[in-house]
């Protein structure tokens, strides 16, 4: 008797543990397709010709893609590079995490020093009223 409920429990759990495994795998399928789309407009970096195409303001906490458009490769490093240090190779793609408190963010690309640009990070809809928060 004893062994018999052992074995219903555990076909039981088997059932479970199964469907746990296909609602995990539906929803990660789904999630690609998502991540795989056209990135926002105000969270794309373009950088092309030696020069950083900076979005306006990006929000804290951000993911940031990077498209290099050149044959070399640039990065995206903060002065302060523990907030971001990104190398992104020549016609590649690369996405970094915005820094999470607000401010301006001055960068460089440690390859071409010349390269110069500055990442704002904002919260978009709070206009005038962001110091109130
Ligand atoms: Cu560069």
């Amino acid at each position: 008797m004893m062994l018999t409920a052992f074995h219903l429990l555990r076909r039981v759990t088997l059932l479970f543990g199964l469907a746990a495994v296909l609602a995990v795998s539906a929803c990660t399928s789904s999630n690609d397709g998502e991540s795989t789309g056209t990135p926002l407009v105000g969270d794309l970096i373009n950088v092309h010709g030696n020069r950083f195409d900076m979005p306006p303001t990006v929000e804290p906490g951000a993911t940031i893609t990077i498209r290099n458009k050149d044959d070399v490769a640039h990065s995206v490093t903060a002065e302060l590079s523990v907030f971001f240090d990104t190398e992104v190779r020549g016609g590649e793609t690369v996405t970094f995490t915005a820094p999470s408190s607000p401010g301006s963010y001055p960068l460089h690309c440690r390859y071409h020093p010349a390269m110069r640009a500055t990442l704002v990070v904002a919260w978009e809809r709070t206009g005038g009223n962001a110091a109130a928060r």
